[in-house]
């Protein structure tokens, strides 16, 4: 039987097994969504495009599976792009499919027409333009596949109004074949064994973990492996879920402003395994000074991300959760060195016990402005132990990563790489769209949230009943906190003097909205939204010029951090 192409891409879809996209429509893709209309996927029509590519995004960060999205031509292509650069920057597996001028107008300056292949290509892990309806089963075969191996990402097909409408038969292919594109996914056996010789002869070893272990579903193998060993663990914001952050052995997060004991301790460490991270500028500070007598282990998917920033003793190209195995069978066959390790550690985590005695990670309490780390305390007090948490960018996603404790995996989810202000609130809605039954939560600034705050709109019409924190200092904080330490506070267009009617705004939505500006209510209010069905902005009239703290000064080594302002 004959297909046009537009039901082609829904059979693809359907073989996926993608119950749920995002789009939004227009001329370029009418076809597509004509179509849509006698199919069983969900579709949900967020306010703007680049919230589209968010909410597949935290909908692919919450499941671990693909996020879909479609646009339109030109404008609609142009808006996602934000999302689909936040998506590559973290690796996270999504199909974008873009509407596109008939091909014989491409390049004619049609109306509506954008070099989407051309515009896209350097925050893609790989594009299509779609040129013949016959190629497009394979195409998205490939999308998908291409998506979702090695080190995930995003892939956009850019797919042209006349090869919706051409028909061919349809066969899904049932093999991928790529030249040129082979992930490592098995780990080198003679390279583990190296790596377990180096831990079982470390005095200070510290395990480094970043956004690979979510993304490879590591967290089980990775606390084993720490337990087995007793080696203290320290996570990059995007692995704040991947290691319980109760655990003994978590030192929670490093770098710029991770805390004073996993600074030290990697500054001191004589061993850092790195998992799945990539040694980002925010995480290491000045490199010269960056684990400075530590031999280091990189495990890493992505052979490309190995060596790139820092020097790597033992480098181990696979997927995470593979290599995890196999060194923990390795380990398991030398039980006694093991348990030896495991005692001769216990100088150094006494060590960095010290560390954390003498410096936590605190803040001045006050009984007459609410501090924002108090509130984010609150929340992760109050609120469900399977909550999905979001952030947007600023200091509210710093003490969302500092003060909320992430026990289970997938449920922090924030843009790290390229930190994108508005992210959150879509992603929200993304990750409610996923589990319609479990408490998501928005932590934002006033800033941010005003970035994409129109999606108030869709959380209200699908009844998506994310709670959104708002912290509202009335400034671009983190901005405003450089300011302060490196501009003689020369406040430059970060003070957002507007006060807006947060609750109104959420009323005139149809969604709830309340005001807290005492920190004796901050408690009632959360728990009043927790109890409230659908969506709701808690607005936290917070303490205007607190500061993120621990800090390490750009450019400096991680163990000269500010503590206190
Ligand atoms: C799209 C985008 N524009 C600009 C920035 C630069 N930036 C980083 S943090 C920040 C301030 C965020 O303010 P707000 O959301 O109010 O959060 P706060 O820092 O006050 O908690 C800005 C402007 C960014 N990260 N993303």
């Amino acid at each position: 039987m004959k297909m046009t192409g537009s039901e082609i891409l829904l059979e693809c879809f359907k073989e996926e097994g993608v119950d749920t996209v995002f789009g939004y429509p227009g001329g370029a893709v009418i076809n597509l969504y004509d179509d849509l209309m006698k199919s069983k996927i969900n579709h949900i029509l967020p306010r703007h495009e680049q919230a589209a590519i968010h909410a597949a995004d935290g909908y692919a960060r919450a499941t671990g599976k693909v996020g879909v999205a479609i646009a339109t031509s030109g404008p609609g292509a142009t808006n996602t792009i934000t999302g689909i650069a936040t998506a590559y920057m973290d690796s996270i597996p999504m199909v974008v499919v873009t509407g596109q001028v008939p091909t014989p107008l491409i390049g004619n300056d049609a109306f509506q027409e954008a070099d989407v292949v051309g515009i896209t290509r350097p925050v893609t892990k790989h594009n299509y333009l779609v040129k013949d309806v016959r190629d497009l089963a394979r195409i998205m075969k490939q999308a998908f596949y291409i998506a979702r191996t090695g080190r995930p990402g995003p892939v956009v097909v850019d797919l042209p109004k006349d090869v919706q409408v051409a028909e061919t038969t349809f066969a899904y292919p049932d093999k991928v074949e790529l030249r040129g594109y082979k992930p490592t996914f098995s780990g080198n056996a003679r390279q583990i064994a190296k790596a377990a010789k180096m831990i079982l002869t470390a005095r200070k070893p510290v395990l480094y973990v970043g956004g690979g272990a979510s993304l490879s579903d590591s967290d089980k193998e990775l606390l084993k492996l720490a337990e087995m060993i007793k080696a203290p663990v320290t996570t990059t914001l995007m692995a704040m879920a991947a290691f319980p952050q109760n655990h003994p052995l978590c030192m929670g997060m490093l770098g710029m402003h991770g805390t004073y004991h996993a600074n030290m301790a990697v500054t001191n460490s004589d061993l850092l395994i790195a998992l799945g991270a990539r040694f980002d500028d925010r995480v290491t500070g000045k490199i010269a000074t960056f684990a400075p007598d530590a031999k280091i282990i990189h495990v890493d998917v992505d052979p490309t991300s190995i060596k790139k920033n820092v020097r790597v003793d033992l480098q181990i190209v696979g997927d995470l959760k593979d290599v995890l195995k196999k060194l923990l069978k390795e380990l398991s066959e030398q039980k006694s060195e093991v348990k030896q390790l495991a005692e001769r550690l216990k100088p150094w985590r006494d060590e960095i016990t010290e560390w954390k005695k003498t410096h936590p990670l605190t803040y001045k309490s006050s009984k007459t402005e609410i501090k924002p780390q108090f509130v984010i305390e609150k929340l992760s007090e109050l609120s469900d132990d399977d909550a999905i948490v979001t952030t947007e960018v600023g200091q509210h996603q710093m003490w969302a990563a500092q003060f909320f404790k992430y026990n289970r995996p997938r449920t922090f989810l924030s843009s790290g790489g390229l930190g994108t202000m508005g992210y959150g609130l879509p992603a929200a809605l993304g990750a409610q769209a996923a589990y319609p039954k479990r408490q998501v939560i928005d932590i934002s600034g006033d800033g941010s949230f005003q970035m994409n705050s129109q999606e108030l709109a869709t959380l209200v019409q699908y009844r998506l009943p994310v709670k959104i924190v708002i912290l509202n200092n009335n400034f671009l904080g983190m901005v405003r906190q450089w300011q302060q330490l490196f501009f003689d506070k020369r406040y430059s267009q970060t003070c957002l003097e507007l006060p807006i009617d947060f609750k109104k705004l959420a009323e005139a939505y149809g969604a709830t909205g309340l005001t807290c500006s005492k920190p004796g209510e901050v408690e009632a209010t959360i728990k009043e939204a927790f109890a409230t069905d659908g969506p709701v902005i808690m607005e936290f009239k917070v303490c205007r010029e607190e500061n993120v703290m621990p800090m390490v000064p750009a450019g400096a080594g991680l163990n000269e951090m500010v503590l206190a302002t």
